[in-house]
């Protein structure tokens, strides 16, 4: 795709930090070769040594509580808006997490009518999907001059809160999180499934504009898809505050 943001050749096991793959691709090798030795003429002593892998030779992976999917909206005014939103990629793991991370854009590089958006997996980047059409989302509108100096940090510690489950019992709630970069100002946005679940919505807040380091007098609003979808951005009423 022209324009991506991510390298075309990018495949996650290519992706994972070098010195690991190939440490442990060198250690199974060395270790095929011992048995190689050891085994001689004789008896097969190695024989299930030689049949392990490079895969199998590699620590174990962190497994994510969810599997979730990385999208990209790359805005052409030419196509309707659901055309222009592309799925990237999918993981499950820490590892494939920083591997993805590593290797894509940072948002702040990205052109103006741009998006990123995390989502469990399953879950489109849309007010009509199911699990969005009755939720709404935490806005954080930032300035202009945020993008040179916050937007990165603020969004990576978005997409930690969301893969790390940050929000206790109420995670479950959470959709997904999507950045737009508007030369009018970018947004950070973190989506749950339920605007009328005010004590999870207003948890999540809580514990999301604390995790952001946003100080005590900014204000953040939780407005509902419903009421996004029908109005203009600015017009669209904040249900809660925090
Ligand atoms: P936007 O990209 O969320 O914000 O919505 P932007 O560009 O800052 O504009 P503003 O109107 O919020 O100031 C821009 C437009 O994209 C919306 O007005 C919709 O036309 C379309 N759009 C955005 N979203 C998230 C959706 C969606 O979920 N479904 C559909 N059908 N259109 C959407």
């Amino acid at each position: 795709m022209a324009g991506c943001p991510w390298s075309p050749g990018y495949s996650m096991a290519a992706a994972r930090p070098a010195e690991e793959a190939e440490d442990g691709i060198q250690k199974w090798k060395k270790e095929g070769e011992k048995e190689e030795e050891e085994a001689g003429a004789g008896p097969c002593v190695g024989e299930e040594a030689l049949r392990k892998t490079p895969e199998e030779g590699k620590p174990d992976l962190h497994p994510l509580l969810n599997r979730w999917a990385l999208w990209f909206f790359k805005n052409d005014r030419s196509r309707a808006w659901q055309n222009n939103l592309h799925r990237v990629t999918k993981f499950n793991t820490v590892e494939d997490f920083w591997a993805i991370y590593n290797n894509i854009q940072l948002a702040s590089k990205l052109s103006s009518g741009c998006d990123y958006a995390l989502f469990k997996d399953g879950i489109k980047p849309m007010w009509e999907d199911s699990r969005n059409k009755r939720g709404g989302r935490w806005l954080v509108s930032l300035t202009k001059q945020q993008r040179h100096i916050e937007l990165d940090h603020l969004w990576l510690e978005t997409l930690l809160c969301l893969i790390g489950e940050s929000f206790g019992e109420h995670s479950q709630e959470v959709c997904g999180a999507v950045i737009n970069i508007r030369a009018k100002g970018d947004k950070i946005a973190v989506w749950t499934r339920e605007a009328e679940n005010q004590e999870g919505v207003l948890h999540i807040g809580r514990v999301y504009k604390e995790r952001l380091g946003l100080s005590t007098k900014t204000i953040i609003g939780y407005q509902a898809h419903a009421d996004t979808a029908t109005k203009s951005n600015s017009l669209a009423k904040n249900k809660f505050v925090v």
